[in-house]
């Protein structure tokens, strides 16, 4: 890349950061993505959990920490709010300057240390080096990817955003030696806007995707306490408990929670990985009261789906 080039990139960035910072706009479900992990769905990956209190870390530097309790790895903090090992800095460049609709859009991901040196080692995580979550501010959007690991800290990774609106970005790693990491951004897409889906909690926690019967209950809906989330997965044409999920990323399924304001992601494992149905379990914390969606990521007959329910957690 030239260097005028770069530098009207590092401006772009700049400015999309400012826009994303003062807006809200909506964007749209792309639906679910037939290809194995990769694409955008309306669902997520899951594991051990890990609460991260996503701070926002734009292009210019204002900083998001995600304090992420990472149940194998057992180092991170639950709620986020600080994080003593391993401070890493993502500086996060889209290619176009600003992303619009429909296109596809080159993000590069450079990793360094607070110093600002790279980060050039990283522990996989469910056979990933990063994990990237991409949402609308909506929540109705939800895409999943795994950027590729260039060298030097640099990962890449392309997404096409459907629709104009603010989109947040959250993406996590682990520094070998360090804590898991979410650093996260802010993105304005330019473009044809679409609707925007009011975020509502689920009256019923039963949703049939493809063929299963997808059940959900909480151990429990108030903040700060272990909430069990168990997934019964049934056929929907039989009837019959389904016993045959398959690994999707190393484990029966991934699940990510993000808190109607964004601010808090939460990306969980099951408790037993080696599960096959009809339960998946998944235990987590939510941090505070209010608004959160939680996008449920299977496997089964080599197709991932994604499950995604709105709840409502107390005080
Ligand atoms: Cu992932």
């Amino acid at each position: 890349m030239a260097k005028s080039k770069a530098a009207l990139y590092m401006t772009m960035i700049a400015l999309a950061g400012m826009l994303a910072g003062c807006g809200s706009n909506s964007a749209n479900t792309s639906g679910t993505s037939a290809s194995g992990h990769e694409g955008h769905e309306q669902s997520s990956p899951a594991a051990a959990p890990e609460a991260a209190e996503s701070g926002a870390h734009n292009g210019h530097g204002s900083d998001e920490k995600a304090g992420s309790n990472n149940g194998h790895g057992g180092h991170g903090d639950v709620d986020g709010m600080e994080h003593e090992q391993a401070n890493a800095d993502v500086l996060w460049s889209f290619q176009s300057g600003q992303p619009a609709a429909g296109a596809e859009e080159a993000i590069e991901l450079n990793v360094t240390d607070d110093a600002g040196a790279p980060i050039e080692k990283f522990d996989l995580n469910h056979e990933k080096l990063m994990h990237l979550i991409a949402v609308s501010s909506d929540l109705n959007y939800f895409s999943h990817i795994h950027p590729n690991y260039e060298s030097g800290g640099k990962f890449t990774v392309k997404e096409t955003f459907p629709a104009a609106g603010t989109y947040k970005l959250f993406a996590d790693f682990i520094p070998t030696g360090a804590a898991q990491q979410t650093m996260s951004t802010e993105v304005e897409v330019t473009g044809q806007a679409a609707a925007k889906v009011e975020l509502k909690a689920d009256q019923e926690l039963v949703k049939t995707v493809e063929g299963q019967q997808v059940k959900l209950a909480l151990s429990t809906t108030k903040a700060g306490e272990e909430a069990k989330l168990t997934y019964t997965f049934e056929d929907a044409a039989t009837g019959e408990p389904v016993t045959d999920l398959e690994p999707y990323l190393g484990a029966v399924g991934h699940v990510v929670i993000i808190s109607g304001d964004l601010a808090k992601y939460l990306h969980v494992h099951p408790l037993d990985e080696a599960a096959k149905g009809p339960d998946a379990v998944f235990a987590t914390e939510f941090p505070e009261p209010g608004v959160y969606k939680i996008w449920g990521q299977f496997q089964r007959g080599g197709k991932t789906f994604i499950v995604p329910f709105v709840v409502n957690i107390q005080a």
